[in-house]
This record gives C-alpha cells, sequence and structure tokens, in this order.
C-alpha cells in the first residue's frame, strides 16, 4: 500500500479521530483539574512531573498541522470548482508573496514584543568592576547584530513579495558577480574581526592578574563545588589559605584541607558568601566529582570548575547589597552564585547567596565564622598521630 492510500485509509482516519478524541479530553480534563480548588494530590504529582505539560503541546502541534491540512484540502477544492466553472484559478504566486508580508509584519511584531516582555527580564547593570565593560561588549554586539537583523529580515521579506512570479515579467540572469561577493565576504569579515579583537583585550583586562600598584591584596576564598552544593573556604587572621590533597577528603575533611599546613588552622567555613565592597576578591576554584560552573550573574562571573584543574577569578564588586535593593525598589534582593553546568539531578541545588556589605559588616560577619579545624577533626587527627607512632612498635614486636 503506497503512502497516499494509507493517508486516504478510513482504518486510519477513524483512528486519528479517536486519537483527537482523546487528545481534547484530556485538554478539558486539565483545564476542569486547574479550576478545581480541591484537585487531588496524585493530579497535581501528574501535572508537576512536566509530562502531562508535553503531551498537551504534542496534541496541540498536531491539532495545528491537522486544521492546516484541512484549510489545505478546502482551498484546493476551491482551486478546483474555479476551474471547473473556466474562472480564473487561485494565484498561489501571490498567495505566497502576501503569507512572506504577513510574515515580516508578525515577525517584526514578535521582535518587538520579545524586547519589551524578555528585555524587561533582564540583569541589572553589572555590580562589578569588570562587568561594565562586558555590557559594554554586550551591547555592541546586541545593536550591531539587531541593524544587520532587522535590515536583512525587512529585504529578504519585501523581495520575496516584489519580485514573485509574473508571467509579464523577464527575470534577470546574474551567474556572477565578483562586487557582490567581495562586499558581502569582507563587510562581515571586517565586523566580526573588530568583535573579536575588542572581546580578546576586553578578557585580557579581566583576566590579568598583577594587581595594581597601591591596590589592598585580594581577598582569597576557595569555592568548590560537588554534587550538588558549594563550599567555602575563607582564610583566617593571616589572610593565607592552608593547602588541600584530594587525598585527604573524607567524611569530616570533606575539603580535604592539609592539616600539616599551619595556614589552615584559622581557615574559616562560611554557608554565606560575604564580600566587602569595592575590594579585590580572588576566587579558587575547583570540582570534586564532575564539571561545575561557578556562575554569579550579576557581577558576569562564570568559569568553569573543572576536577583536578585548579583555577581562579578575580573580580571586584561595586554595588553592596543594600544599594541594590534600592536601585532595584526589592527590599528582598539578594545577589546569587548559581552551578551553570547541568551537572547532575539536583543541579538547581546549587545555589548560594551572596552579600556584598561594607569593610567592618564583612570584619564583623568574618569573626563570627567558624573554623574548619573542628574538635571532630582535631580528635580524628590526634587518632592517626597515635597510630603512626603505635604502628612501629608493633613493628618491632612482631619481629
Ligand atoms: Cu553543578
Amino acid at each position: 500500500m503506497g503512502f497516499k492510500n494509507l493517508i486516504n485509509s478510513k482504518k486510519i482516519l477513524s483512528l486519528l479521530a479517536v486519537f483527537m478524541l482523546l487528545g481534547t479530553s484530556m485538554l478539558f480534563a486539565q483545564g476542569t483539574e486547574s479550576a478545581g480548588a480541591t484537585a487531588s494530590p496524585a493530579a497535581d504529582a501528574v501535572k508537576d512531573n512536566g509530562l502531562a505539560t508535553a503531551g498537551y503541546y504534542i496534541l496541540l502541534f498536531l491539532i495545528v498541522c491537522f486544521v492546516i491540512g484541512i484549510v489545505g484540502k478546502i482551498l484546493r477544492v476551491f482551486d478546483l470548482t474555479q476551474q471547473i466553472q473556466g474562472k480564473e484559478p487561485i494565484n498561489w504566486n501571490n498567495v505566497m508573496g502576501i503569507c512572506c508580508l504577513i510574515f515580516l509584519i508578525a515577525g517584526a511584531y514578535g521582535a518587538y514584543w520579545e524586547f519589551t516582555v524578555h528585555g524587561s527580564m533582564i540583569l541589572p547593570g553589572a555590580a562589578s568592576e569588570h562587568g561594565v565593560k562586558i555590557d559594554e561588549m554586550f551591547w555592541t554586539t546586541t545593536v550591531l547584530t539587531m541593524i544587520v537583523f532587522v535590515i536583512t529580515q525587512i529585504l529578504l521579506f519585501t523581495f520575496l513579495f516584489r519580485y514573485r512570479y509574473n508571467a509579464k515579467r523577464r527575470g534577470h540572469f546574474l551567474p556572477h558577480n565578483n562586487t557582490i561577493e567581495k562586499v558581502w565576504t569582507i563587510a562581515p569579515a571586517i565586523v566580526l574581526t573588530i568583535l573579536v579583537i575588542f572581546g580578546f583585550f576586553t578578557w585580557q583586562k579581566i583576566t590579568d592578574n598583577v594587581d595594581a600598584k597601591g591596590e589592598p591584596a585580594s581577598i582569597n576564598i576557595d569555592i568548590t563545588g560537588h554534587q550538588f552544593a558549594w563550599e567555602l573556604r575563607y582564610p583566617g587572621k593571616d589572610a593565607r589559605l592552608g593547602a588541600t590533597n584530594y587525598k585527604l577528603i573524607s567524611g569530616i575533611n570533606k575539603l580535604g584541607i592539609n592539616f600539616k599546613d599551619k595556614n589552615s588552622y584559622d581557615d574559616l567555613q562560611a554557608d554565606t558568601m560575604y564580600l566587602p565592597v569595592r575590594k579585590s576578591v580572588r576566587l579558587n576554584i575547583h570540582a570534586q566529582d564532575v564539571i561545575h560552573s561557578v556562575y554569579m550573574p550579576h557581577f558576569r562571573v562564570q568559569l568553569n570548575a573543572v576536577p583536578g584543574l585548579p583555577v581562579f577569578f578575580k573580580f571586584k564588586p561595586t554595588i553592596t547589597t543594600a544599594e541594590m535593593r534600592t536601585k532595584l525598589d526589592k527590599p528582598n534582593f539578594e545577589y546569587e552564585i548559581l552551578c551553570n553546568k547541568i551537572c547532575g539531578g539536583s543541579h538547581y541545588n546549587m545555589k548560594k547567596i551572596v552579600r556584598v556589605v561594607t569593610e567592618a559588616e564583612y570584619q564583623a560577619w568574618l569573626s563570627q565564622q567558624k573554623p574548619y579545624l573542628t574538635d571532630g577533626i582535631k580528635k580524628d587527627l590526634k587518632f592517626a598521630a597515635e597510630k603512626k607512632e603505635v604502628q612501629p612498635n608493633r613493628l618491632a614486636l612482631n619481629n
């Protein structure tokens, strides 16, 4: 049986009708569920797992396809009856030309809608020194590509309409034109080269690791990603972080801190990342299992956390949380650290709050943080040390 016969067969059509009927009843059921105030928990669970939503859109897509098919058939019948009656048949070139114009207007409105509705959800201005440069680059690229987008779309669809097939007009045969080829190759090449060079120098400035003269040394903060949380480590009074070694990672020493290194004695653990405003911060980024990504959108900071590859990112926050709250008129606003890699089932849990505060507030907060060297770890270390001392004796006895 050919494909056409298959489509025309009554069995297939009746199957489709049953499918559509089922689909519409499912849509109605969903409607009443969401309307009813006392929806059962089981129904909520079905709705929450996203399967119902996926089914809804698949059915909607099939219904739209079906409707388009029916409209097409009706037009074809109309066309045939026109021909039978000896009247002028539908001019499909005109129909397609007008469709192109409609598409241009609808598409332009869609782009405008996207800008106004989703454009207003854009991040507020950068809250870090280098972020301003990133924003400049972002806006330059956006404006340039927008201009090109608008011009090319208008030209494309108006040309399709204006030069649609006309039996009275002959097309101009243009097999090759070197000048046009040169213009449309060289112009984008120059623009893209400028953008790439612009980006290259900006990135070089951002990752320039030498502190400017007279700048206070950076505050070192260790951030370690694991499935599914970020761990923070702050240096104590010595302003130095102790060494770590992945071989030392255990249930009690989850960051694998080497406590033989004296710098680690006063290292602090923290739940929230506090940063003093207008101070250089150096984030030392680590990962323990899979690739995570430190993402602090308000500061325009993002760098992958790769197991076995210690990297760092330096930046300077410029707007305190309190200032940002007044600026945005959102009293509950918080800066965030997120994970920007889909690193597993509970990836969405990898979120921490960042508070940018004044130097005095930062010092007050820092003095309240607990050291990593807890009593539990101390006991563990003592036990290990004792075990080491005992072992030679045991060896001696055995000999
Ligand atoms: Cu992650």
